[in-house]
């Protein structure tokens, strides 16, 4: 198999699982992920748009940008690995802070595979606001006509962003800081389809490996922090974690059985 029967163990046995996701969960959805070969940063680099000096400058560009990204994730449903990570959320819902979903992805597309505890620590792309007075806006507001046209606020005229964090920007109230606590305190942590370069999410691993959790890659190949964490399952996300869980389900039974053997 991919990965370890230590894993599955760990796994099977944790009080308090977190799971970390990059880009790579959502592209076999057909999400491009950012930093691949065909990423969305091929053309564009994240200096060059990924920035609020950038939209500024060029409003027209980024806004176009984010409403072709919008586009592909309304066309997009949760794959294999989406609904994977759902299904071990359920198997842990023994009790409350048994585990958490922490996501770097923009695209909601946990949510829709039915994942309930998760956090997201770039925002959400389906959501935007005005740059000035704050106001959510409505996906009619964002529709403009042309490729010249730059969306505004109707109520006072500010420029339209998306409701996702730029690089230089802080992550939403709270986020990290629930992250944070729930890495510090997890048994394991599944560092999942994240090329890992972007902090402060890419510290959450080696947070959780710091206070003594076992902490494991899925990834089709190394990450930035490959070398510092437990182990490292080569694969894509969307065939890893189905049989990943699966195991874990088994692991589990075998155990319910033996218990309930030796009160029999
Ligand atoms: C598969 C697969 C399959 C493919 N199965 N796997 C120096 C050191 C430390 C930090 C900094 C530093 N200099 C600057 C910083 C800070 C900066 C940062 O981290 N920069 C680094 C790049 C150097 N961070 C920030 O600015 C953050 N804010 C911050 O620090 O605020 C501080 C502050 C406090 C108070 C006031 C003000 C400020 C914000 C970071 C925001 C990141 N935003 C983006 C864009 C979001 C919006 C959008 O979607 O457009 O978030 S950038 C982009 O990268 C996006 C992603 O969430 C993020 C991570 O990318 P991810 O998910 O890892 O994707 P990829 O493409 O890189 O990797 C995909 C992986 O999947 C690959 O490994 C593949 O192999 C794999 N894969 N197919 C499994 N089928």
């Amino acid at each position: 198999m991919l990965f370890s029967e230590t894993l599955i163990t760990h796994l099977a046995e944790a009080e308090e699982i977190v799971v970390l996701t990059g880009a790579g969960v959502s592209a076999e959805s057909g999400v491009p992920t950012f930093r691949d070969e065909g990423g969305l940063w091929e053309k564009f680099s994240p200096q060059e748009l990924a920035n609020v000096e950038a939209f500024l400058d060029n409003p027209e560009l980024v806004q176009g940008w984010y409403a072709h990204r919008r586009r592909v994730v309304e066309e997009t449903e949760p794959n294999p690995a989406h609904r994977a990570l759902a299904a071990l959320e359920a198997q842990k819902q023994h009790r409350d802070g048994a585990f958490l979903l922490v996501t770097q992805n923009v695209d909601d597309l946990h949510r829709q595979a039915g994942s309930e505890h998760v956090v997201e620590l770039h925002g959400n792309i389906t959501r935007s606001y005005c740059i000035d007075c704050e106001r959510p806006a409505s996906a009619g507001e964002l529709q403009t006509n042309g490729e010249d046209e730059v969306a505004t606020c109707p109520g006072c005229g500010g420029l339209l962003r998306p409701d996702v964090v730029w690089f230089g920007e802080p992550l939403p109230d709270g986020a990290m800081e629930e992250a944070n606590r729930a890495a510090a305190r997890a048994d394991v942590l599944l560092s999942v389809g994240t090329s890992a370069v972007v902090y402060p999410a890419a510290g959450l691993p080696l947070t959780a490996a710091a206070r003594g959790a076992y902490v494991a890659e899925v990834n089709v190949e190394p990450s930035a922090i490959a070398g510092e964490v437990d182990e490292v399952v080569l694969g894509k996300a969307g065939e890893v974690l189905p049989a990943l869980v699966e195991a874990v389900r088994e692991q589990a039974r075998g155990e319910e059985r033996v218990e309930q053997n030796a009160g029999s």
